[in-house]
């Protein structure tokens, strides 16, 4: 068997997706997603100019050696664009050999560690009490696990609110140029203890909470916001602070017992190698798209295990159908999987292009024994939504300093 054909697909059924699909000369094809959200184009171009013409002739049983051969032979390694794109190669390779086998892809990882796999959903508001009825509404539909955020008072729309828009694929559809919002870590500090503590009085303990912090506090604020946060006994905060600087971990550790998740914008191991093992973190978020496939991630999983942290993969819904079966199969055979990130299948117009094996009950997510990964994707119908650029905010604090969204 051999890769004939490989084609790099854009479209944008409610939002931008970048779809890998390689074709074999038995006519047995893979898919992959290659989706990063704002530099889409970037992707696709990586993968038509560069990386297509060394696939073409190739044995795709050959993940590992591709897998190896885009990224140690890339000589330029890392980052967002070439893990985007090698992971879309090494998803579809896996969907390939899945298909041949006559198998799903979480039996040739090693099996069924679970019967399902645990969501969480997203509960937003403008105001608290809109937060906490959203909160209400996701445990009456079986959510064991929500995340909480809440409009800042004084600050409009903040991170993970959806302000006036129905839904997060409207949140894109308006960023021909990065939108600007603003930021107050002392806002946000003096007001999102309260949220919790709320949310507590409100629905008691059994309900599990997590809060996305998206990076916008320094160590030391992150450590203030743990410990005002421990009463309320959070499943996780994610994205305390930014971890380009790993050790920013080891002074939010000192001060507090909050667990600690992230790792949704990182693109290898060696961007979490010492949070994992200096025991800096909990969960480690990382994507199958954006940290270079199922073969990468599963190494990654191998070693977060040797120090008890949890996986956690990133679910936002800039991640394509085909990347969250791909994190379906990788979550249900991980031995040391958590919680997995779930904001509902989308649109009509998204699922009149992706097609995917996952049903989702009660909270939990349920993967249908097909083949590979068990999804499609329909070119024709995609034809129907063209590529429009469009942009992640940026952020600056109230005297106008960047910051980080
Ligand atoms: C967020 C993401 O889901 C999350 O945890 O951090 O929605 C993130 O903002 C987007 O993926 C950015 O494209
Ligand atoms: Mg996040």
């Amino acid at each position: 068997m051999k890769i004939a054909e490989i084609k790099v697909l854009v479209s944008s059924p409610g939002r931008n997706f970048v779809t890998l699909k390689v074709i074999t000369d038995e006519g047995v094809y893979g898919l992959g997603d290659a989706t990063v959200n704002g530099r889409e184009m970037a992707v696709a171009a990586y993968l038509e100019e560069h990386v297509v013409p060394c696939l073409i002739g190739r044995d795709p049983h050959q993940i590992e050696d591709i897998w190896q051969y885009l990224y140690k032979g890339a000589y330029w390694r890392k980052g967002p664009i070439t893990m985007a794109a090698i992971a879309a190669v090494d998803m579809a390779l896996w969907d390939i050999k899945g298909k041949v086998a006559d198998l799903p892809v979480y039996q040739l990882l090693g099996g069924k560690s679970r019967k399902h796999i645990t969501t969480y959903g997203h509960a937003n508001g403008e105001t608290i009490e809109k937060t906490l009825d959203h909160l209400g509404n996701l445990i009456e539909k079986g959510f064991k696990v929500v995340r909480l955020q809440c409009v800042i008072p004084g600050l409009g729309g903040t991170y993970g609110t959806l302000g006036k828009k129905k839904n997060y694929e409207e949140l894109q559809s308006d960023r021909p140029l990065p939108p600007e919002q603003p930021w107050s870590t002392s806002k946000y500090l003096n007001f999102i203890p309260d949220l919790f503590r709320q949310a507590r009085e409100r629905f008691g303990y059994n309900i599990q909470l997590v809060h996305d912090v998206h990076s916008r506090l320094t160590p030391i604020e992150s450590a203030q916001l743990g410990k005002l946060l421990e009463p309320y006994n959070l499943m996780f905060l994610e994205d305390a602070s930014i971890a380009d600087n790993q050790s920013n971990y080891q002074t939010i550790r000192q001060h507090t017992t909050v667990p600690l998740a992230i790792g949704e914008t990182f693109n290898t191991i060696w961007d979490a190698k010492e949070l994992i093992s200096n025991q800096s973190i909990d969960y480690l978020r990382t994507s199958i798209t954006h940290a270079g496939g199922i073969t990468p991630v599963k190494k990654m999983a191998n070693f977060a295990d040797l120090y008890n942290v949890k996986m956690a993969p990133h679910g936002a819904p800039d991640l394509s159908p085909i990347c969250h079966a791909a994190q379906a199969h990788f979550n249900i055979w991980a031995p040391n999987f958590g919680v997995q990130e779930f904001i509902g299948f989308g649109s009509d117009k998204l699922n009149s292009v992706f097609t995917h094996p996952l049903h989702f009950e009660n909270g939990f997510i349920y993967l249908n024994d097909k083949p590979g990964l068990g999804v499609d994707y329909n070119e024709e119908t995609a034809t129907n939504y063209k590529y429009n650029r469009s942009y992640l905010p940026v952020t600056r604090l109230e005297d106008g300093t960047l910051w980080y969204w």
